[in-house]
Order: C-alpha cells, then sequence, then structure tokens
C-alpha cells in the first residue's frame, strides 16, 4: 500500500480499557515530544474486524509507526503486524496470574517472518521513545525534540547519591 504523506503518526492501540493506565505513558511521552498521536482499543479476539480495518488503513492513515499494548495471550501486535509491514511495537502489560510472563513470551517469541519490536513489560514509556525514534528518522523536529529530551535527561542526573 503506497502512502503519498508523511506517515508522521503514532497508532497506540491496546486490547482493552484496562490496559489504558499502562498505554498512557506512552501518549505522555509523544505528547511532550510532540509527536501527532492517536489512541484506540482494538482488540484482536473481541474486535477483529475492528482488528483488519484499522491495519490495513493504518498506513493509508499517515500512520509510520504501530505502539500496540496487550496482555495474556497477547496476539495483537503479531497479528496486526501480519496485516501490515509498519513497525510494530508491543507492550506486553503485566497478568494477574502469571505477571505479565504470559504477554512478554506472546510478544517475543513472534514466529519467522512477521517481526514485532517487544518492549519491557509494562514498557509503555518506552515505546513511545522509541517510535519517535523511529519518526525523527525522517522528521528533524521531532529527532531534535528527542535530543533535547536525551540532554535535559542526562543533565538532571545527579553525580552523588542524596543521604
Ligand atoms: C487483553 O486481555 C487485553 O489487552 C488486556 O490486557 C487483557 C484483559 O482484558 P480485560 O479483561 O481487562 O478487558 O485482550
Amino acid at each position: 500500500m503506497k502512502s503519498n504523506k508523511l506517515n508522521n503518526k503514532v497508532a497506540i492501540i491496546m486490547g482493552s480499557q484496562s490496559d489504558y493506565p499502562i498505554m498512557k505513558d506512552c501518549e505522555k511521552i509523544l505528547k511532550l515530544l510532540k509527536v501527532k498521536h492517536q489512541t484506540l482499543i482494538v482488540s484482536a479476539h473481541r474486535t477483529p474486524k475492528r482488528m483488519f480495518r484499522f491495519a490495513e488503513t493504518a498506513e493509508k492513515n499517515g500512520f509510520g509507526v504501530i505502539v500496540s499494548g496487550a496482555g495474556g495471550a497477547a496476539h495483537l501486535p503479531g497479528m496486526v503486524a501480519s496485516l501490515t509491514t509498519l513497525p510494530v511495537l508491543g507492550v506486553p502489560i503485566e497478568t494477574k496470574k502469571l505477571k505479565g510472563l504470559d504477554s512478554l513470551l506472546s510478544m517475543v517469541q513472534m514466529p519467522k517472518a512477521v517481526p514485532i519490536g517487544c518492549l519491557a513489560i509494562d514498557g509503555a514509556f518506552n515505546a513511545g521513545l522509541l517510535a519517535a525514534s523511529i519518526i525523527g528518522n525522517f522528521d528533524s523536529k521531532i529527532k531534535s525534540n528527542l535530543e533535547k529530551w536525551r540532554r535535559l535527561q542526562t543533565q538532571s542526573i545527579k553525580k552523588k547519591p542524596k543521604r
């Protein structure tokens, strides 16, 4: 699928409303870095048709990266990745029974041929940073926002611990 405009938007999708308290960290950093984004609930098993529509039109709709949170048998990022060649970053959400190990393994063990990038359990903030870094490859404003954020972070680290 060809897109003529600059695909500089990030889609933040999640399988359930219950993922939002974690996924809002991704919104937070994208907002700070002034990366355009849109947040949606898209479930692979509860709203499969919505997932298909979303994934198949994501590129045409100006998205350059998809960040997908999901918990348990976390198939959402892999399913979405199977329907688009946009980079998909998975955020395994911590679960009650298995502490998110289920979500992590579901994502990180994606079989050969359709990859996704997998962040840490509940790593939505880093997913946002990585998404900004990808967008920054072709959007110099975002790259410089990210560089500034990194500089400030470095400056904020004290040399000695507080006693
Ligand atoms: C997954 O099931 C979602 O991504 C969520 O992490 C998990 C539990 O969903 P709820 O039962 O809280 O809606 O699809």
